[in-house]
């Protein structure tokens, strides 16, 4: 490696590193950027890439930017090469030190194009359903040392420049799990949340917070970050491989005392963005309120249902 120490516009360049081709700088602020194949050691004309230079982008910075924590962010996906490159070129890459993409059988091109942005990715052979997709999501990230990991669909509902913020929040300590809630800023019918799914999504928030006893705006969004420990600890692979697995991980996180925040998350609606039918959306809502009944008799000690047998107080247990 060569190490140089000059000062270009007020910004002390703190190595030069030439990997796999790309040349990356590292400023004294602690921005990681590509630099452009032509660079000149000359620091006064050093040229760095745009910041909008998404195409090859690295992954594996040299180093976290996030004090010091392994970031990573699973991308659990099903037909979504329509709108993956969109949701990727938005990936903070600054903070993020793996990205990690699990195909669950798609019949489009989902994996190819991941491939092609340099995203490390899994195909299922056949179709294991979004729970069946997160397990191994949740399993490579614990895999390749993830302290931090959030959980992004692909499909550019979600906006992916609030991953900072999460990893943020939960490297502050004071939160174990942290929600993207697209109900917080009141703008999600005006975001284009269809009524019928809002009604859904605030009867069943209700219900859930009322049987459970917590306080969240949301129990359904589809925009969540781990800590390493929470998923180190938590049995999720006893979970539903059906889309009632978000709900039964998060619910267990509560069983277990593990702290939950939320941030305002705007979330687009657009057809590729929103494909559950509504036959789907019922079994998955009853699904949720299975959960909430059997979270409360594993609280009474009446009756312990296998997503729930597990110690409550794992949160307490130290690393
Ligand atoms: N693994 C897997 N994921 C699916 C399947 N169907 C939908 N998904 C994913 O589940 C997520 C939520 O579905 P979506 O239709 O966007 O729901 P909505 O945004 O809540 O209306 C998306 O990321 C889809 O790609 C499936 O059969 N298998
Ligand atoms: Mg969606």
């Amino acid at each position: 490696m060569l190490q140089l120490a000059k000062v270009l516009s007020n910004h002390v360049v703190e190595r030069y590193e030439k990997s796999k081709g790309s040349r990356y700088v590292r400023f004294g602020n602690g921005i990681l950027r590509r630099a452009q194949s032509r660079v000149s050691l000359n620091p006064r004309f050093l040229y760095i890439g745009s910041e909008n230079s998404h195409l090859n982008r690295p992954h594996n910075p040299l180093t976290s930017m996030v004090r010091g924590k392994n970031v990573a962010v699973v991308l659990p996906a099903y037909n979504a090469a329509r709108t993956l490159e969109a949701t990727y070129r938005e990936i903070p890459l600054d903070i993020v030190d793996e990205i990690i993409l699990v195909d669950d059988a798609s019949t489009d091109t989902t994996a190819t194009l991941a491939r092609s942005l340099n995203i490390k990715t899994i195909v299922h052979e056949r179709n294991k359903g979004y729970g069946g997709n997160q397990k191994t999501c949740y399993a490579a990230a614990l895999e390749s040392k993830a302290d931090i990991v959030i959980m992004l669909h692909p499909d550019y509902q979600y906006t992916p420049r609030l991953i900072s913020a999460m990893a943020y929040l939960l490297e502050s300590k004071e939160f174990d799990v942290v929600l993207g809630s697209r109900i917080l800023g009141g703008k999600a019918i005006e975001g284009g949340m269809p009524v019928y799914k809002y009604i859904s999504n605030r009867v069943l928030t209700l219900l859930q917070n009322l049987i459970i006893g917590a306080k969240l705006s949301e129990y359904h969004t589809g925009y969540r970050a781990y800590t390493r420990r929470v998923l180190q600890s938590i049995p999720w692979s006893n979970n539903s491989d059906d889309f009632v697995f978000d709900n039964q991980l998060l619910s267990q996180a509560i069983f277990a005392g593990f702290r939950i925040g939320e941030i305002t998350c705007p979330a687009k609606y657009f057809r590729e963005a929103s494909s559950i039918n509504l036959a789907r959306s019922i079994n998955y809502g009853f699904g949720c309120l299975l959960t909430a009944v059997q979270y409360r008799l594993g609280k009474w000690n009446l009756f312990t249902s296998r997503i729930f047998s597990f110690n409550r107080s794992i949160s307490n247990l130290s690393n």
